[in-house]
């Protein structure tokens, strides 16, 4: 059941926009970062935000990808955790200013396991988190460096992240079970 709009597509590339300007102001430019994308909803974020830094800044950024489905903590009691593929990432993240993005953060713990992961990859120099939506909920101690717009959730209520590479739809909607 739908129970309203919380952003439209003007209002994402805004706030994206604003976010591209936080992580330049914070980093002092962006020589060093590279932006890494989660799995579904996470990766074309993260290839926007470089867009969006390249522009700013008129220097080339890093993007790459993680995908942490077989890390996700809950999901790691059946056997072993895989091992990460070399050069997955897309670039070396060791020295690097690495920032994670994902659609939202809920629980924490997609970002634990993705940490784990980087750190199979390389050592970071810092690794900085960004999120569209923060629903609030952690269940571990884990905060977003960045973060689009804080809503307050009910364990019932879904948000749900349509960005046009993926859903060819754009807007962010809370939608109750
Ligand atoms: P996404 O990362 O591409 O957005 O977590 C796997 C997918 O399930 C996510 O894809 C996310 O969009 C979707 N999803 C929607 N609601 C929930 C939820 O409440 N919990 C989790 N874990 N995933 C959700
Ligand atoms: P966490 O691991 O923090 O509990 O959940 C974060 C992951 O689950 C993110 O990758 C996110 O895509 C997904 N997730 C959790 N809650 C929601 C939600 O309400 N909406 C969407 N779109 N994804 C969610
Ligand atoms: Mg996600």
């Amino acid at each position: 059941r739908l129970k309203g709009r919380l952003m439209s597509a003007s209002e994402i590339e805004r706030t994206l926009v604003r976010l591209a300007h936080e992580i330049v102001e914070k980093n002092d430019g962006a020589t060093n970062l590279g932006l890494i994308g989660i799995k579904r909803r996470g990766v074309p974020l993260a290839q926007r935000l470089g867009k969006l830094i390249e522009k700013i800044e008129k220097t080339p950024v890093d993007t790459g990808v993680l995908d942490i489905s077989f890390y996700r903590d809950d999901l790691s009691t059946a056997g072993p955790r895989p091992v990460v593929t070399k050069g997955a990432i897309g670039f070396d993240v060791t020295g690097r200013d690495i920032i994670l993005m994902d659609d939202v953060l809920y629980t924490g713990r997609t970002i634990r396991a993705a940490l784990d992961a980087l750190f199979d990859h390389g050592r970071p120099k810092s690794v900085q988190l960004l999120v569209l939506i923060d629903r609030g909920h952690r269940e571990l101690p884990i905060q977003s460096t960045f973060t689009g717009r804080t809503i307050p959730t009910s364990s019932r209520e879904i948000i749900e992240v349509k960005l046009r590479e993926i859903d060819e739809d754009e807007q962010v909607l809370l939608v109750e079970l």
